[in-house]
């Protein structure tokens, strides 16, 4: 493969301040080649440089069909290891960055693609999305921070019934056990994606990083050292420039009040 076939594995363009990634290989439903992986590690970096938030999208029929299997028939034990933890760093800049990711879904969000949208802060599912985790079936097990993340998002339970019986959930069902934040008519959700997106980009910087990297390790601390770690957090955001400017400009009616849902 030349750089130039490389490189269209994964589409990037700017939307103002948000970066938009195209997962692109639809006609391996996107599945996640090695390659892929440094396509999309390139993208989430170069985002992270000059993006305030970011969309990830599937070009195609589907979000993503995961691993790419052809690459796992034979592969040694280390081998997969090493692909696995590759998996692990390339998600985990997602997952701990400087800026929100928000995963735009349609049709398969399976296995690999699963890990890979739990790694985002927000998902978007449009109606024709459905979950699956057919590692079981494969005879593999989830490889890309699915047993933490994905696990964490809809729990153990219902991790487990998916991945021993093969289960595959619809979008409103996927919602209901978290793994949507959102379900939007199809073929709307890179839209929808971007809108949530481009509001997330005008927070201050320093809230974002508080909100991505903080949240989610509270639930690892104890209550007492969350509560410390709270405050200490609060105070450091709210002492920024940043904040003073915000917090002036409410007051002096120069900000936008908080609007109630559906813009009442
Ligand atoms: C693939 C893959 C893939 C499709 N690796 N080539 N993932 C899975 O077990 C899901 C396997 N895929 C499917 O069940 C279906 O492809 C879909 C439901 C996602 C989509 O169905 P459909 O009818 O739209 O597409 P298709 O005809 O099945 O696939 C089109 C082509 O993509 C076909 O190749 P072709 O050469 O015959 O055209 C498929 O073989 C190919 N393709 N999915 C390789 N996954 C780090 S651990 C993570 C562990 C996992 O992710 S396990 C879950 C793996």
């Amino acid at each position: 493969m030349n750089e130039a076939e490389e490189a269209a594995l994964i589409t990037y363009e700017m939307r103002g301040d948000v970066a938009l990634v195209g997962l692109n290989r639809p006609e391996k439903r996107n599945a996640i080649s090695d390659r892929f992986v440094e396509a999309l590690a390139d993208a989430v970096e170069r985002a992270r440089r000059e993006a305030k938030a970011g969309v990830i999208f599937g070009n195609g029929k589907h979000f993503c069909a995961g691993l790419d299997l052809s690459e796992h028939v034979k592969k040694s034990a280390f081998e997969g290891v090493e692909g696995s933890r590759r998996w692990h760093e390339v998600f985990g800049r997602i997952e701990f960055g400087p800026i929100p990711w928000f995963c735009a879904l349609h049709g398969a969000v399976v296995g690999g693609g699963l890990e890979l949208a739990s790694a985002a802060q927000v998902r978007v599912a449009d109606e024709t999305t459905f979950f699956a985790l057919p590692e079981g079936q494969r005879g593999i097990f989830v490889g890309g921070g699915g047993s933490v993340r994905t696990a964490r998002l809809m729990g153990v339970a219902r991790m487990t019934d998916m991945m021993l019986t093969g289960r595959s959930i619809d979008a409103d069902t996927g919602e209901r056990w978290n793994l949507a934040q959102y379900v939007v008519p199809a073929g709307k959700s890179v839209e929808k994606a971007l809108e949530l997106a481009a509001r997330a980009a005008t927070n201050a910087d320093l809230s974002n990083y508080a909100v991505i990297n903080v949240l989610p390790r509270m639930p690892e601390m104890s209550r007492d050292d969350g509560l410390l770690m709270e405050s200490f957090i609060s105070s450091f955001t709210a002492t920024s420039p940043e904040a003073e400017e915000r917090l002036i400009a409410f007051l002096e009616k120069r900000a936008a009040k908080v609007a109630a849902p559906g813009g009442r």
